[in-house]
């Protein structure tokens, strides 16, 4: 049993549409608590369509930006719209005392991803080493142990605040905050954290290449370089079965 996080404002809500949808019909409920989705500034009229998910609890968010969904990297509301995530993760896993799994609004689940879920390990991180630089990305990720998982993301958020300082021109900072800790944490090893490893391909695949019909139970529709839209976004793995349900969750 697990609790599952999200963060969402207007501008994302027809991928949270697809995510929230595509979560209550293609995997299975009994193993899912709570789904908390933490708002970054959603409308009233979007809290009244995510609360008629029956497990859905909103979650109140230090910022209100209702319009943007630019992802451009100097865009310094949308920097502050992504920071939450870790944040308010640590909140939430505090509170409920539940393992958590944090899937970006972004995604689509198109099957049960249960078996990925190993609570054998504290937390467990996305890989996508197949990536030329920063071998795990936060699109995914769980804490299954609360005290560890806390002090893993306390290690993760002191990385982050570390870059932002060292770095601030790069404008991303979260999945590379990850890489660091991670890193940092195998040479130093002075914490005994358990930590595991999922894949891209099985749990947040986000090019075409990798998606398996098998394998891959969530799909990330990330937006990559060329900036692509909402349409060019959802269109990415040209796939009939993906296309069709998007269409019905969006309606
Ligand atoms: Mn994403």
């Amino acid at each position: 049993m697990y609790n599952m996080f999200t963060v969402l404002n207007s501008a994302y809500m027809p991928f949270g549409k697809i995510w929230l949808n595509s979560l209550y019909e293609n995997t299975d409920q009994s193993k899912i608590n709570k789904v908390f989705i933490l708002d970054t500034g959603l409308t009233d009229d979007d809290i009244s369509y995510l609360k008629e998910f029956s497990k859905v609890e909103i979650v109140a968010s230090d910022i209100d930006f209702k319009e943007t969904s630019n992802a451009l990297p100097k865009n310094s509301i949308w920097l502050q719209h992504v920071l939450r995530k870790t944040k308010f993760f640590r909140k939430v896993l505090r509170e409920e005392n539940v393992p958590l799994v944090m899937v970006d609004s972004d995604c689509m689940f198109l099957k049960d991803f249960d078996q990925h879920i190993n609570s054998d390990y504290d937390v467990q991180v996305c890989n996508r080493s197949y990536h030329k630089y920063d071998n795990w990305i936060a699109s995914f990720f769980v804490a299954n142990d609360m005290d560890n998982g806390l002090l893993f993301m306390n290690l993760w958020i002191a990385r982050m605040k570390k870059l932002m300082r060292e770095k601030p021109e790069r404008g991303w900072f979260e999945s590379h905050s990850l890489n660091l800790c991670l890193n940092e944490l195998r040479e130093e090893n002075q914490h005994d954290l358990k930590i595991g490893d999922v894949f891209t391909k099985d749990i947040a695949c986000e090019v075409p290449e990798l998606f398996s019909e098998e394998e891959t139970k969530i799909v990330h529709f990330k937006g990559t370089g060329n900036k692509l839209d909402f349409t060019g976004r959802i269109n990415r793995f040209q796939n009939d079965k993906i296309a069709k349900q998007i269409e019905k969750y969006i309606r």
